[in-house]
């Protein structure tokens, strides 16, 4: 079995880039060949993932339970083809795993679990659970005096859940200046606009009123993500919340910002076109 290990963290976003397109072309293949997946959300959250997991956190592979690694926790759970892809890549489990994707028995279940696979901190899928559970992920940081982190990714949709506020409210409550909640702003969720749906907007102003320090970024920018992800937390003693601008099926030109592409599935002749789209190299 092949599995692709990096010592070294990435510091050059070019590199960062080249990894996350990469990336994207086996998450696109994996999604066609299960006939299952989140094509544009999963092309929304990729760099800020791969900027993550390549460029920041203080995880290793060889001992995903060190008590003292970051702690990632894909909140948009819906999105595991893209994470299971950067799991995998980064060396969590063998690549080859990514064929059983969604397939019955497989740990490659469609929203991740943390009892099958290693790398995962919290099993996620219903919307509106990351968050809180990252809050007390993050205070037992706080009471074991460790300098590890907490990340939570969420989408923007899924802010309409009332757990996050709660969750807001309290962290900043605790101080938690451990934690740092990165929001997959691309403005769609299940079949509209989040601002049709249940308007979000002045959402850097809401996590300002409870207490957060608010970063706005472009979600597809590696060095403006990688830059500002080494310099969390912001402020002493605040939470960070970054408010990351993405697009919905980001890199693929049929995909990106489009309503219908939640959890649509590419036609092999889709993907021939996404794939070249995604910088694959033609034979
Ligand atoms: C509690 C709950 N309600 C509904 C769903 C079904 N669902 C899955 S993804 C999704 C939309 C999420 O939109 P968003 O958070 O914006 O994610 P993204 O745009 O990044 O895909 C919904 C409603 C769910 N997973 N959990
Ligand atoms: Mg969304």
């Amino acid at each position: 079995m092949f599995i692709y290990l990096e010592d070294t963290l990435i510091t050059d976003p070019k590199l960062l880039y080249e990894k996350s397109y990469e990336i994207r072309r086996h998450n696109m293949k994996t999604i066609v060949k299960a006939k299952l997946g989140h094509t544009g959300g999963d092309l929304s959250v990729t760099d800020i993932l791969t900027t993550l997991y390549f460029g920041v956190l203080n995880v290793d592979p060889s001992n995903p339970t060190d008590p003292e690694r970051d702690r990632l926790i894909l909140s948009k759970g819906h999105c595991s083809g893209a994470f299971y892809t950067i799991l995998a890549y980064r060396g969590f489990f063998p690549v080859e795993m990514l064929d059983t994707y969604e397939q019955a028995l497989s740990p490659l279940n469609g929203h991740p679990s943390n009892t099958k696979l290693p790398g995962i901190e919290a099993s996620t899928g219903p919307l509106g659970h990351g968050l809180p559970f990252g809050v007390g992920t993050a205070i037992a940081a706080k009471m074991d005096k460790s300098p590890r982190r907490v990340f939570v990714i969420t989408g923007d949709g899924e802010l309409q859940e009332g757990s996050n506020w709660e969750a807001a409210m309290s962290a900043a409550h605790h101080k938690l200046d451990n934690l740092t909640v990165i929001i997959d702003r691309n403005g769609l969720q299940q079949g509209d606009y989040t601002e049709a749906t249940n308007r979000l907007e002045p959402l850097a102003d809401k996590w300002r009123a409870f207490g957060w320090e608010v970063v706005e970024v472009d979600g597809h920018d590696h060095a403006a993500l990688l830059d500002l992800f080494q310099r969390v937390p912001l402020q002493k003693g605040k939470p960070t919340c970054v408010l990351a601008h993405t697009h919905k099926g980001q890199g693929v030109s049929f995909v990106k910002d489009q309503v219908g592409w939640h959890h649509r599935v590419m036609t092999q002749e889709e993907l021939a076109q996404a794939l070249v789209e995604l910088g694959e190299v033609q034979a």
